[in-house]
């Protein structure tokens, strides 16, 4: 069979807590969920299989629409978040109007979270849940079979209008045994990033899974156990990467640093193979220490992305972050020490939260020297404890996330903790903050000394008028 996976365009994405520029200045990431998947079919199947990134060609509906007649599949596969639910809908109708024969199947977070509610959206004829790999595969040598679906675990379809979730199955423990993503199927030269200049980037996962109860994300509700690949893996496929041409890689694992022995051994077998390339992960301030950053400097890791949240105790607790402030500043310091850089990430519109901790939460973050900060509203995500509190609390005043995935229109708004500031009052320190932190000419200073080409001047110098006229 032909089996087609497509990224779609996000012309419609929800605007959730990030101001546009995060958006349209960041870069393009290539969509590695469908690219593993499209890998272990490759590996396992005799299927032919195609991937088509509408985002990264910048290609529109008109466009996308001869593409796949071009294709001319017989499965297309799509990720479904519950934010990019009307384009992946929108897809889905094109799909259906060049032959209505094309089976879709979708699979991705929102899939998983509202799998009934996703199959009953006009066309869908099956779902994955979880992750994709095995599933898919059973579902692809089975499909016209109704009787032997039903055995396969972590899939849901319809039966006579009567809709089937099958059992649940593990989550897979042996990620060594899964094939590098299919990125020779994308056209991987064309991903970047604000963060790396004018450089071709690749983004990886070293591990899948996360052990941490953070109360505003969904990962902890999703089941993943953290699960992690041995070193020698990795590396391999850095060492891939590296052989396209890749210059920069953006390790996007949960926490990257949950089990210290695996990152040293990491990093000695990047050292060991002389491997000389720029790569960055995100981490948790309570993870990482003197010893684990001087060898991921000695490796050349060149960024770590930290989870701070906020700058109070009082809402760090209520977030469950499980750090402490003066963890916080330690950390960055030495990370700085070992001449690695930092980018903090930091929320705004907490339960409880004041004006006063909204300001202390800026002034922390200028405090902190940190090279990056991205500030966000937070929203209550489905699949979440605060997005259970804010119903059981009435601040949010009905399930209206399962009411979109039932009934998604464009235009839909998201909400957020409004109990004690107004949606214009959070997202006018949304903009205050990053007035506060970008405009320093400190910071103005930095970046023009560190602007690699002539497109990373456009780029930045785009990213930092947007950030002067935020309104
Ligand atoms: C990297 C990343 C990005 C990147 C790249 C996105 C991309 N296209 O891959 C960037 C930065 C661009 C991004 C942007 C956004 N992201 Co994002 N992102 C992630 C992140 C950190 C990793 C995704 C990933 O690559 N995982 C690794 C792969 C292997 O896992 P996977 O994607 O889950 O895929 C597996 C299964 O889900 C399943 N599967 C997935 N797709 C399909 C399709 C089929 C057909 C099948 C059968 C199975 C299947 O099989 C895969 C292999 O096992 C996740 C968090 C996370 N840890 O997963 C958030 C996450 C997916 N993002 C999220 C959100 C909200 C967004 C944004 C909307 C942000 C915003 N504006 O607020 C945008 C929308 C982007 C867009 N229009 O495509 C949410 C989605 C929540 C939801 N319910 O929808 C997540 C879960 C983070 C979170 N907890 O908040 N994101
Ligand atoms: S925010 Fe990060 S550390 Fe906390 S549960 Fe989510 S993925 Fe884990």
């Amino acid at each position: 069979m032909k089996v087609l996976f497509i990224n779609p365009p996000n012309k419609n994405e929800i605007l959730s807590c990030n101001p546009e520029i995060i958006k349209k200045e960041r870069g393009y990431d290539p969509p590695l969920g469908i690219l593993y998947l499209a890998a272990y079919l490759e590996k396992n199947s005799d299927h032919q299989i195609d991937i088509i990134d509408a985002q990264v060609e910048k290609l529109n509906y008109n466009q996308l629409t001869e593409k796949i007649k071009e294709i001319s599949p017989d499965i297309v596969g799509i990720t479904a978040m519950t934010f990019t639910l009307i384009d992946v809908i929108k897809v889905i109708e094109i799909v259906k109007k060049i032959n209505s024969q094309i089976k879709i199947i979708l699979g991705g977070p929102h899939a998983h979270i509202y799998p009934k509610e996703t199959l009953d959206l006009s066309g869908v004829n099956f779902i994955v849940l979880g992750e994709g790999e095995k599933p898919l595969l059973e579902l692809l040598n089975n499909i016209e079979n109704l009787e032997k679906l039903k055995n396969i675990k972590n899939i849901a379809f319809k039966d006579n209008d009567q809709i089937v979730i099958t059992e649940c199955r593990e989550y897979n423990k042996d990620l060594d045994e899964l094939p590098f993503p299919a990125r020779h199927l994308t056209p991987y030269k064309k991903y970047w990033s604000i963060l790396s200049g004018d450089k071709m980037i690749t983004t990886m996962f070293t591990s899948r899974g996360c052990p941490y109860q953070c109360t505003f994300c969904d990962r902890p509700n999703m089941g993943k156990s953290f699960r992690a690949r041995s070193a020698k893996n990795v590396v391999n496929e850095m060492e891939e990467c590296l052989k396209m041409g890749i210059k920069e890689i953006f390790i996007y694992d949960d926490t990257f640093t949950v089990d210290k022995e695996r990152v040293i051994n990491i990093c000695n077998e990047i050292i060991k193979r002389k491997l000389n390339f720029v790569w960055d992960i995100r981490a948790r301030v309570d993870t990482v220490n003197e010893q684990i950053l001087k060898k991921l400097k000695q490796a050349g890791c060149a960024r770590i992305h930290y989870g701070v949240e906020s700058g109070t105790e009082k809402i760090l607790k209520v977030l469950n972050k499980g750090i402490h402030l003066s963890q916080v500043k330690e950390v960055f310091d030495l990370t700085k020490k070992f001449g690695i850089s930092t980018f903090a990430y930091f929320m705004i519109g907490c339960p409880t939260e004041t004006k006063e901790n909204i300001l202390k939460t800026i002034n922390f973050a200028k405090k902190l020297n940190t090279d990056f900060v991205q500030i966000t509203l937070l929203t209550p995500f489905p699949a979440t404890k605060i997005y259970n509190d804010a119903l059981s609390q009435g601040i949010i005043k009905k399930d209206y996330w399962l009411e979109f995935a039932k009934n998604p229109k464009p235009n839909f708004k998201t909400k957020y903790w409004t109990e004690e500031l107004s949606n214009e009052e959070l997202f006018k320190f949304i903009n205050y903050a990053y007035k506060q932190f970008y405009l320093r000419p400190n910071f103005i200073l930095k970046t023009l000394k560190e602007i690699n080409s002539f497109n990373d001047f456009i780029r930045k110098a785009k990213a930092g008028l947007k950030i002067i006229f935020m309104k």
